[in-house]
């Protein structure tokens, strides 16, 4: 490994796409991922007994990355934005503080990162690799890791770096099922597991913009979630139900009265917002990837793959119209997978860049990659097969 030591375990945390559902996690609304066949491994060793039992040594694979050296038992800060160490960091600082002793790590690790996940791709590296660590340091303490608990605390540990993140990315990590997407609902986090068919595939093209969220997006990506919120307040307020929560909304109302509401309250200039009716549309992206969301779980079950993909598509349109999201090259991305096939295509993950996702028969497949290899590049293509949540296996 590294650090003269031998690695004991391997964790390994996946990726994941995300199908449908995007940008309303945070707004405590179902998404419906799966973890992929990549992953980040973190091969380690439990930190030496003694006056270091509790240091945390992380080297990165990636040749170009520096190292990590800290304690779990002084401040554990934050560095630059953009830097990968935040991630490491985030979880340690999540497992080292807790109200319950129980729950706390006090010994570290000497680990080796390694990943076959693109960064800033919207494969959801950034929390691969905060549940990889996480599992490692967990493991090391012996520590009790109930998959659902365990999800929750990343997806807060992880708001370390400065995003307002949902729960998906971690949940989508620790959750996931072979075979299947997972229907991840929030407050608190539950999972329906939905078989996913055998004759679809899901190809992943990356865009080559990088989404760092850690850096330069996570303003962007906040921006989203606080407008939503302000819009979610003033409907609320307008319907009668001041104080609801999206979810409470969509239960009470159907979403063409919360929008016949919204249109209301939110057309013109709103709060901080410049931009005419931009308000209105972020809350139109919500509430109607809900209902998008609920349609998709009836497609699955009922094995409708046109009208899944439909959905998809739709899902794409609102995240570059209403939540203004996309960039040329992922709206690019998803017309050239339709122009070849696909059933549908939509951006996957925060967007800002990344990469789009197709929905194709598999007898399509061929055609459809052949497609987007030849905008994004041979090597920037991939098909992601809904795979297993995260493990720690013994060496
Ligand atoms: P990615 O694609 O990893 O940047 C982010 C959030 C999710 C979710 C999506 C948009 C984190 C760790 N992840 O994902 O919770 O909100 O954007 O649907 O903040």
């Amino acid at each position: 490994m590294r650090y003269g030591r031998s690695p004991t375990h391997a964790v390994r945390a996946p990726g994941r796409v995300n199908l449908i559902g995007e940008h309303i996690d945070y707004h405590g609304l179902p998404v419906m991922p799966f973890a992929i066949d990549r992953a980040v491994t973190v091969l380690l060793a439990p930190s030496l007994a003694g006056s270091g039992a509790g240091r945390v040594r992380i080297a990165n694979s990636a040749s170009d990355l520096v190292g990590d050296d800290f304690r779990l038992f002084e401040p554990i800060v934050p560095l630059g934005g953009g830097d990968w160490r935040n991630y490491p960091r985030a979880a340690a600082k999540a497992l080292a503080e807790h109200e319950s002793s129980e729950m706390i790590c006090t010994r570290g690790v000497d680990a080796l990162v390694a990943s076959d996940l693109p960064t800033g791709a919207g494969l959801s590296s950034s929390s691969a690799l905060v549940v990889g660590v996480g599992l490692a340091l967990a493991h090391v303490n012996g520590l009790e890791t109930d998959r659902m608990a365990f999800a929750a605390r990343m997806a807060r540990a992880e708001r370390f770096v400065g995003t307002e993140g949902g729960g998906m990315d971690q949940a989508a990590c620790m959750l996931s099922r072979d075979r299947h997407v997972s229907l991840l609902s929030f407050e608190p986090l539950s999972v329906e597991y939905l078989r996913f068919p055998e004759e679809l595939s899901v190809l992943v093209a990356d865009s080559g913009d990088v989404a760092e969220k850690s850096g330069s997006v996570r303003v962007a990506y906040n921006e989203r979630r606080a407008s939503g919120a302000s819009a979610l307040v003033a409907v609320a307020a307008a319907v009668g139900y001041a104080g609801a929560s999206f979810a409470e909304l969509l239960t009470a109302f159907d979403a063409r009265e919360l929008l016949e509401a919204a249109a209301g309250v939110l057309a013109g200039n709103f709060g901080d917002d410049v931009g005419e009716g931009r308000g209105l549309r972020r809350f139109r992206h919500v509430v109607t990837e809900a209902r998008r969301v609920a349609n998709a779980r009836e497609a699955l079950v009922n094995g409708d793959a046109e009208r899944l993909g439909a959905l998809l598509t739709a899902s794409h349109a609102s995240l570059r119209d209403d939540y203004e999201v996309s960039t040329p090259s992922l709206d690019e991305l998803v017309e050239v997978a339709l122009h070849a096939g696909a059933l549908g295509a939509r951006l996957t993950g925060a967007g800002f860049g990344g990469a789009a996702i197709a929905l194709v028969n598999a007898a399509d497949e061929e055609a459809v990659r052949a497609a987007l290899e030849v905008v994004a590049g041979a090597d920037a293509v991939m098909s992601a097969r809904p795979s297993g949540g995260a493990t720690v296996r013994a060496l």
